[in-house]
């Protein structure tokens, strides 16, 4: 029995040195046309499609951390490790290493918000199943935390056409480094197209050279456009990070470039559950071009199987969205109200939030407490700290009688000699509650102008406004000279 046992140990032991925790093959490696294809890895006259897979797998396989462009929308490459990667419940299971960088400096001044080079791609896993040690079998995608948004394209296909190398140029008169905008043509089966253009920092071909073809398909998901040109002028881009779920979008150092395979859906969008995986595939998930820095395309320079390397890193509940009580509040100079912010789900891991004002010339944020501080209109955010999801409410200050509540130019709440009257309303459910919250009386708006006789005394009431679109609150004061 302890011979026995000997054995087995030995056994693992054994098998566990066999495994190396880096990439051990490339499978295929196929970029889309983009600015450094042709250049990271370098094709050489006379290189075949092979030759560039073992090229793009010197590149990143053995940790040697060599970057590997997959150029635009849907270039990918599909590589493997010597052994399967664990699927570790409720642990990452792989690292993949990029590029990606947070800028220091980003002129819109939200500084918590990560942004500056991040280029996600999307990840596809694959088991084995039919155990031929090759990558033939079913493929999944690990559903990032933009797969379920109504921006999110699922089955994107996009055609790209080789272009002429030696056409005429068509350069851009207000920026001289693009030097031909109609470069190479894409079009989409979103009835979209446009060019892939060409600049003045990469002169050779940005279609892969290897590839007889007169033109490249690729289809899967398509994330939306992750950039924001922060400078207004086309000198300043920055591309924000998605929350999490993608490669090259977040620093290596962060936890948010590892991977769970409990995240493997099927086509259908239903979660998978796979024992661990075999091979992997990533490609770029945005077709979106950002002036000087070109085509947003996502590098890899290697992988990493955390569980082989001993790494044993829980994932956390990320945070989905944020909710406040009030959507339009009114306040008075020196006034304050109290907004309460509902973070989902309920046990994210991290429910911290930052509170902002866009005009503290009109009102502060401290905590959820706002202080009205001078006549205007302002807005008060509430960001989660994980993921900066947004949760937005109008601020209006006015000292004003007559109308107590105005939240858009057509829709008015006004008291006045023992009634209440509602402009712009038409068609929605009017509550009316106390400030503690007990309701006083409800009606319907029928038509654009309505007159509700009620006796409210001095004070603060809150009126929640709804349709099947819409579904406001407003804070309504009522004045001591009102009565
Ligand atoms: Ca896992
Ligand atoms: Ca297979
Ligand atoms: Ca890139
Ligand atoms: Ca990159």
């Amino acid at each position: 029995m302890k011979k026995q046992l000997i054995y087995i140990i030995c056994l693992l032991t054994l098998r566990a040195w066999g495994q190396s925790p880096y990439i051990h093959k490339v499978y295929e490696y196929m970029p889309a046309p983009g600015q450094f294809v042709n250049e990271l890895p370098e094709y050489e006259e006379g290189d075949t499609k092979n030759d560039m897979r073992l090229k793009a797998e010197e590149c990143i396989a053995d940790n040697e951390q060599i970057l590997v462009s997959l150029g635009g929308y849907g270039g990918y490459i599909v590589f493997g490790f010597d052994h399967m990667v664990e699927n570790k419940p409720g642990k990452y299971d792989f690292k993949i290493m990029a590029n990606a960088f947070y800028a220091a400096a980003n002129p819109n001044g939200e500084a918590s918000r990560e942004g500056g080079s991040c280029e996600p791609g999307i990840v596809m896993v694959s088991y084995d199943a039919n155990g031929n040690g090759k990558p033939d079998d079913e493929w999944y995608e690990l559903a990032g935390s933009e797969y379920f948004k109504s921006e999110t394209i699922k089955k994107y296909r996009l055609t790209y056409y080789k272009p002429d190398e030696n056409k005429v140029r068509t350069p851009d008169n207000n920026y001289p480094y693009l030097n031909d905008t109609t470069y190479i043509h894409w079009k989409s089966n979103q009835e979209t197209q446009g060019y892939l253009y060409r600049n003045t920092f990469h002169n050779q071909s940005y279609f892969p050279l290897w590839v007889d073809a007169d033109s490249l398909v690729f289809e899967g998901t398509k994330l939306a456009n992750n950039y924001v040109d922060e400078s207004g002028t086309g000198t300043y881009y920055v591309q924000y990070a998605y929350h999490w779920g993608y490669v090259d979008n977040h620093p290596n150092a962060d936890d948010r470039s590892n991977f769970n395979i409990e995240w493997a859906v099927d086509q259908n969008g239903n979660p998978v559950q796979l024992p661990g995986i075999h091979f992997i595939k990533v490609y770029t998930a945005v077709n979106q071009y950002c002036g000087w820095l070109g085509e947003t395309s996502t590098e890899i320079m290697g992988a990493v199987d955390l569980h082989v390397r001993g790494q044993d890193i829980f994932v956390p509940v990320f945070t989905q969205r944020i909710g406040l009580d009030y959507t339009d509040i009114n306040l008075k100079p020196d006034e304050t109200a109290l907004l309460t912010a509902t973070v989902v789900p309920v046990n994210a891991t991290n429910t911290q939030i930052t509170w902002k004002s866009k005009d503290i010339g009109i009102a502060t944020v401290n905590n959820g407490y706002v202080t009205a501080i001078a006549e205007g209109t302002t807005v008060i955010s509430a960001i989660t700290n994980d993921g900066y999801y947004i949760a937005k409410c109008n601020v209006t200050v006015e000292n004003v009688s007559g109308v107590e509540s105005v939240y858009k130019p057509f829709r008015k709440v006004a008291y006045e000699g023992n009634s209440l009257y509602l402009t712009g309303f038409e068609n929605m459910t009017c509550e009316l509650y106390s400030i503690n919250g007990y309701k006083l009386a409800d009606f319907q708006c029928f038509s654009d102008h309505e007159e509700f006789r009620i006796n409210l005394s001095q004070g603060v009431f809150i009126l929640k406004i709804k349709n099947q679109i819409h579904n406001h609150s407003i804070k309504v004061n009522v004045l001591k000279n009102k009565l």
